[in-house]
């Protein structure tokens, strides 16, 4: 008995030593978008005790990571923010091709354009952004951003609008016709004019819970992501529709980054490493129902997600990637967005 007693107390201070000698890895990821199996499974396997914490736009990723100190060891900016990231010298170089489980991500998605030698990014989920409704309250059709931004009688003041501001801003863009990061002040008066036309309809500028408000019945119509929508017509939405208007959605690619400052490097690429795993990648995106850039992972995705519509943009609509804008592009989105939102 006391054997036994002996051995498992050396067995559990050697696993406590391995847990601590493993050390932690801190994420900082977008709300929701961040699978419980996927870091449990993590941990099971490493010993590697990870932590996350939750933003809701690339906008205060990078304010958090320019104020500096952050502790956070992995990020997941867009790819027009990986750009503006590198710029501004906040991610770390990690030598992504050296990582064994490279060698499953797709042709297409190597050497993406925001990381041309993949020295800096890992991929985690590609989708669109556009606006969401219910078939049993607002009958559409859902095919123009005139819907959204220029609402029907029944869905003024059940307006979901996105916090963020240059998502906020792609839309009305692709609306208006005018060029994302438009450098010129009277296209971006336009803009602003659109949006506070749109003001007095919207019950919240948030970019969380869309589907939540959507099924409570607090909203009617909502800015969307292609996933969100996904999982929350599966979950508690039947009649969500996610639409394709004529003018275009918003496409995006966000991607694991290790921010300079990172204290567990190592950690951090283990993980990158871990979710280019087809299996463990597939927990991922079968949790947030966002399409992923390993195509090994297909046998192992749920089957409710193959030929959903909100992740296959039919032909014909223009998916649009959004842009690194110039300072002086941020500068005037910025400025458009605090007049609109105070
Ligand atoms: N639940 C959060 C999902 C975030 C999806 N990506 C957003 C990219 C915006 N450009």
């Amino acid at each position: 008995m006391k054997r036994y007693l002996l051995a498992a107390v050396v067995t559990l201070g050697l696993f406590s030593a391995r847990a601590m000698a493993e050390g932690e890895l801190h994420i900082y990821n977008w709300t929701d978008y961040t699978a419980p199996d996927l870091v449990k499974k993590f941990q099971k396997e490493t010993g590697i005790k990870v932590s996350i914490d939750t933003y809701d736009s690339n906008e205060t990723l990078l304010a958090k990571l320019k104020a500096g100190g952050t502790g956070y060891d992995l990020v997941v900016p867009s790819q027009h923010f990986v750009k503006i990231l590198i710029h501004e010298k906040l991610l770390r170089k990690v030598n992504v091709k050296s990582l064994p489980n490279y060698r499953n991500v797709a042709k297409r998605w190597k050497n993406p354009p925001w990381d041309p030698q993949q020295q800096y990014t890992v991929p985690w989920h590609w989708g669109s952004t556009s606006f969401a409704y219910r078939t049993s309250t607002y009958h559409g059709p859902g095919k123009s951003l005139k819907e959204f931004f220029e609402p029907a009688e029944e869905l003024r003041g059940r307006l979901q609008v996105f916090e963020a501001p240059e998502e906020i801003v792609n839309m009305a863009n692709l609306y208006l016709g005018i060029p994302f990061c438009s450098e010129d002040p009277k296209q971006m008066r336009r803009v602003r004019d659109l949006l506070l036309k749109q003001k007095p309809y919207v019950l919240t500028y948030n970019s969380e819970s869309m589907s939540d408000r959507l099924a409570s019945g607090a909203t009617l119509m909502t800015a969307h992501w292609n996933g969100d929508a996904l999982k929350g017509r599966l979950d508690s939405v039947p009649d969500q529709v996610y639409a394709y208007p004529k003018e275009g959605v918003v496409g995006w690619f966000d991607s694991l980054a290790v921010p300079v400052g990172a204290k567990n490097v190592e950690n951090a690429k283990k993980f990158m490493n871990f979710v280019m795993d087809p299996k463990n990648i597939a927990i991922q995106s079968n949790y947030v129902r966002y399409a992923n850039a390993i195509p090994a992972s297909d046998p192992y995705i749920d089957p409710k997600m193959r030929g959903a519509p909100e992740l296959n943009a039919p032909k014909g609509v223009p998916v649009k990637f959004g842009e690194a804008c110039s300072p002086k592009a941020q500068k005037l989105i910025s400025k458009v967005c605090t007049k609109v939102m105070q």
